[in-house]
Order: structure tokens, then C-alpha cells, then sequence
């Protein structure tokens, strides 16, 4: 009897409770390739690591500004995204990562996206979007990928889009100030 993927993930959900309770718990999604791992080491260690596509999660404590975030990285590709909602529960803030130069999967990113906020365990938690990879020639700028996402009619939530380049760090300890104060508010 072989493991098949959905016992592996059943088996490391149990661990889905790892963790200080005082940590404030991120849940980091977004379709593959977004940059998700490369946002997370460049928080936790300052540095680009060369990462391969997550298959499961990673989760490291990033301290910022004296405040000790548990970040859940999951596997953004469409076998996996199923197994997101395992993840849910306790939730204080979510980071959504959106690859601005793939124009092709914007839809699909916004359809995983709605579909996560319809979640009722994540209902009112803060989000913050990332409009990644802004270096990109031809990548749209944060304020489109805003407008493609149509979040305007999101009710009950704090939300917002900010433009990041992580390779460069760029634009990423910006929204961690804002999704630090949008936790505090609620
Ligand atoms: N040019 C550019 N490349 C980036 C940026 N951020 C990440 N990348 C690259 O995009 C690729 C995918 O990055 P990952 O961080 O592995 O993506 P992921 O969202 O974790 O993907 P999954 O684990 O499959 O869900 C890597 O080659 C990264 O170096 C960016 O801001 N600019
Ligand atoms: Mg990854």
C-alpha cells in the first residue's frame, strides 16, 4: 500500500497546528510560480534562495519589527490548491501572491482568490495582495492587477494591493507594515 498524496497531506495537516499560539499566524497562497517561497526566505533570511516549485508547505517564524509572524508557505499548483483549506483555521492574515507579468492566469489567480474569500473560516481576515514580480518588462502595475481583481465590492475586510519585486525585496517590508497595522485594527 503505497502513501498517496492525500494521506501525506492529511498526515502533515495534523502538524497544521505547529507553532507559539503568540506567533500571528499568515497563511501565504497564490498560484505556482508566484513567488510565494522566494517572498518567504527573503523575509525569514534577507537573501534570494533558489527554490523549486512547493510541493506540501514550508513554514518559518519571520520576525519583523519585533513581531514574531509564523509564515505558511503552500504549493500554489492546481493539484494542490485543494488542500489549502486544511490550512485555514486560525488564521490572522492572508498574503496573496499574484505573478503580474503571467496576464494569462490572472483569471485563474482571481477565481482561486474569490473562492478563498468565500471561506468562512477566513471570513474578515486582513489581505494582502502582492503584485510580484514588478520587474518584468510588460508586467502590470499594481493598480491594474487591482482593478483585474475587481476587489472593490470586498465588504467586512481590510484589503490591499501592493506592487513587490522579491528577488530585489522590493515592496515587501511596505505591505508587512500595512498587513501589521490591518491586523491590529481588527
Ligand atoms: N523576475 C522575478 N522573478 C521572481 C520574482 N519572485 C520570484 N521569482 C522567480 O519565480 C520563480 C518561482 O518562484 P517561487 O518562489 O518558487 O514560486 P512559488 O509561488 O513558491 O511557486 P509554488 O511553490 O510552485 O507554488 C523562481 O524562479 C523565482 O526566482 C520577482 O519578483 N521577479
Ligand atoms: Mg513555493
Amino acid at each position: 500500500m503505497g502513501l498517496t498524496i492525500s494521506s501525506i497531506f492529511s498526515s502533515l495537516t495534523s502538524l497544521a497546528n505547529w507553532g507559539k499560539e503568540s506567533d500571528l499566524r499568515i497563511l501565504m497562497l497564490g498560484l505556482d510560480s508566484a513567488g510565494k517561497t522566494t517572498i518567504l526566505y527573503r523575509l525569514q533570511i534577507g537573501e534570494v534562495v533558489s527554490t523549486i516549485p512547493t510541493i506540501g508547505f514550508n513554514v518559518e517564524t519571520v520576525e519583523y519589527k519585533n513581531i514574531k509572524f509564523q509564515v505558511w508557505d503552500l504549493g500554489g499548483q492546481s493539484s494542490i490548491r485543494p488542500y489549502w483549506r486544511c490550512y485555514y483555521a486560525n488564521t490572522r492574515a492572508i498574503i496573496y501572491v499574484i505573478d503580474s507579468s503571467d496576464h494569462a492566469r490572472l483569471s485563474t489567480s482571481r477565481s482561486e482568490l474569490l473562492t478563498l474569500l468565500s471561506e468562512e473560516e477566513l471570513k474578515g481576515v486582513p489581505l494582502l495582495i502582492f503584485s510580484n514580480k514588478q520587474d518584468i518588462e510588460g508586467a502590470l502595475t499594481s493598480g491594474q492587477v487591482s482593478d483585474a481583481l475587481g476587489l472593490v465590492e470586498e465588504k467586512g475586510r481590510e484589503w490591499s494591493v501592493r506592487g513587490s519585486c522579491a528577488t530585489k525585496g522590493e515592496g515587501l517590508e511596505e505591505g508587512l507594515d500595512w498587513l501589521v497595522n490591518a491586523i491590529q485594527k481588527k
